[in-house]
Protein backbone atom coordinates (compact mmCIF):
# COMPACT_ATOMS: atom_id res chain seq x y z
CA UNK A 1 0.00 0.00 0.00
CA UNK A 2 1.43 3.16 -0.85
CA UNK A 3 1.82 6.59 1.32
CA UNK A 4 -0.99 8.05 -0.71
CA UNK A 5 -3.60 5.11 -0.32
CA UNK A 6 -2.56 5.20 3.23
CA UNK A 7 -3.76 9.03 3.59
CA UNK A 8 -6.92 7.92 1.24
CA UNK A 9 -7.65 5.45 3.41
CA UNK A 10 -7.24 7.38 6.81
CA UNK A 11 -9.10 10.27 5.00
CA UNK A 12 -12.43 8.39 4.52
CA UNK A 13 -12.21 7.27 7.59
CA UNK A 14 -11.90 10.57 9.60
CA UNK A 15 -14.98 11.37 6.94
CA UNK A 16 -16.90 8.47 8.89
CA UNK A 17 -16.46 10.47 12.26
CA UNK A 18 -17.10 13.66 11.26
CA UNK A 19 -20.62 12.25 10.64
CA UNK A 20 -20.97 10.86 13.85
CA UNK A 21 -21.36 14.58 15.16
CA UNK A 22 -18.24 16.43 15.75
CA UNK A 23 -18.19 20.49 16.51
CA UNK A 24 -17.57 22.69 13.60
CA UNK A 25 -13.97 23.51 14.33
CA UNK A 26 -13.27 20.12 13.78
CA UNK A 27 -14.88 19.21 10.78
CA UNK A 28 -13.13 22.18 9.20
CA UNK A 29 -10.01 20.96 9.81
CA UNK A 30 -10.45 17.17 9.39
CA UNK A 31 -12.03 18.06 6.16
CA UNK A 32 -9.00 19.89 5.18
CA UNK A 33 -6.69 17.01 6.67
CA UNK A 34 -8.97 14.19 5.08
CA UNK A 35 -9.09 13.22 1.22
CA UNK A 36 -11.38 11.50 -0.74
CA UNK A 37 -10.76 7.75 -2.03
CA UNK A 38 -12.26 3.99 -2.20
CA UNK A 39 -11.28 1.74 0.47
CA UNK A 40 -11.80 0.25 3.52
CA UNK A 41 -11.26 1.61 7.25
CA UNK A 42 -8.21 0.13 9.22
CA UNK A 43 -8.04 -1.54 12.17
CA UNK A 44 -9.18 1.06 14.79
CA UNK A 45 -6.66 1.95 17.78
CA UNK A 46 -8.52 3.29 20.72
CA UNK A 47 -7.27 5.11 23.70
CA UNK A 48 -9.48 5.85 26.48
CA UNK A 49 -8.23 8.82 28.69
CA UNK A 50 -9.81 9.39 32.36
CA UNK A 51 -11.30 12.53 33.17
CA UNK A 52 -11.08 12.77 37.08
CA UNK A 53 -10.26 14.97 40.13
CA UNK A 54 -9.40 17.88 37.66
CA UNK A 55 -7.09 15.95 35.67
CA UNK A 56 -6.58 13.78 32.86
CA UNK A 57 -5.20 10.32 33.48
CA UNK A 58 -2.47 10.09 31.45
CA UNK A 59 -1.81 13.24 30.55
CA UNK A 60 0.55 12.18 28.20
CA UNK A 61 -0.53 8.81 25.51
CA UNK A 62 1.34 8.13 22.50
CA UNK A 63 -0.86 6.25 19.72
CA UNK A 64 -0.43 5.52 16.10
CA UNK A 65 -1.53 7.40 13.10
CA UNK A 66 -5.48 7.21 12.74
CA UNK A 67 -5.95 5.93 16.15
CA UNK A 68 -9.09 7.54 18.53
CA UNK A 69 -8.97 8.50 21.67
CA UNK A 70 -11.59 8.64 23.99
CA UNK A 71 -11.78 10.98 26.76
CA UNK A 72 -14.34 9.55 29.55
CA UNK A 73 -15.64 12.12 32.39
CA UNK A 74 -15.20 11.37 35.31
CA UNK A 75 -15.38 14.00 37.43
CA UNK A 76 -18.41 15.37 38.93
CA UNK A 77 -17.04 18.83 38.01
CA UNK A 78 -17.75 19.91 34.42
CA UNK A 79 -14.82 19.94 32.10
CA UNK A 80 -13.85 19.98 28.63
CA UNK A 81 -11.70 18.74 25.51
CA UNK A 82 -10.05 21.42 24.22
CA UNK A 83 -7.44 21.36 21.61
CA UNK A 84 -4.45 24.42 21.98
CA UNK A 85 -1.94 23.26 20.01
CA UNK A 86 -3.11 23.92 17.19
CA UNK A 87 -6.46 25.24 18.52
CA UNK A 88 -9.43 24.66 16.83
CA UNK A 89 -8.66 21.11 15.96
CA UNK A 90 -11.46 19.63 18.21
CA UNK A 91 -13.54 20.71 21.21
CA UNK A 92 -15.80 18.48 23.23
CA UNK A 93 -18.24 21.37 24.53
CA UNK A 94 -18.82 20.85 28.25
CA UNK A 95 -18.96 17.54 29.64
CA UNK A 96 -20.43 16.19 32.68
CA UNK A 97 -20.19 13.40 34.52
CA UNK A 98 -20.09 10.25 32.71
CA UNK A 99 -20.23 11.39 29.14
CA UNK A 100 -17.54 10.89 26.58
CA UNK A 101 -15.75 12.55 23.82
CA UNK A 102 -13.73 11.02 21.21
CA UNK A 103 -11.37 12.20 18.41
CA UNK A 104 -9.47 10.36 15.68
CA UNK A 105 -6.10 11.81 14.74
CA UNK A 106 -5.25 11.51 11.18
CA UNK A 107 -1.96 13.27 10.32
CA UNK A 108 1.35 12.44 12.87
CA UNK A 109 2.49 15.75 15.01
CA UNK A 110 2.17 16.47 18.77
CA UNK A 111 -1.29 18.10 19.96
CA UNK A 112 -1.77 19.68 23.44
CA UNK A 113 -4.93 20.26 24.56
CA UNK A 114 -6.57 22.05 27.93
CA UNK A 115 -10.20 21.83 29.76
CA UNK A 116 -11.44 25.47 29.12
CA UNK A 117 -12.78 25.52 31.93
CA UNK A 118 -9.64 24.69 34.39
CA UNK A 119 -7.05 25.70 31.95
CA UNK A 120 -4.46 24.58 34.65
CA UNK A 121 -6.07 21.04 33.07
CA UNK A 122 -3.58 20.29 30.35
CA UNK A 123 -2.99 16.85 28.15
CA UNK A 124 -0.95 15.67 25.25
CA UNK A 125 -1.50 13.26 22.50
CA UNK A 126 2.05 12.17 20.23
CA UNK A 127 0.73 10.81 16.81
CA UNK A 128 3.17 9.02 15.44
CU1 LIG B 1 -12.23 21.27 33.83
Amino acid sequence: MTRRDLLKTFGLFSGSVLLSGALSGCELLQGLYGQDGNGNPPPIETQTVEIINFDFRPSLIRVKKGAKVMWVQKDSAPHTVTSTNPAGLFDSGTLSKNQQFSFTFSTPGTFEYQCAIHPSMRGKVIVE
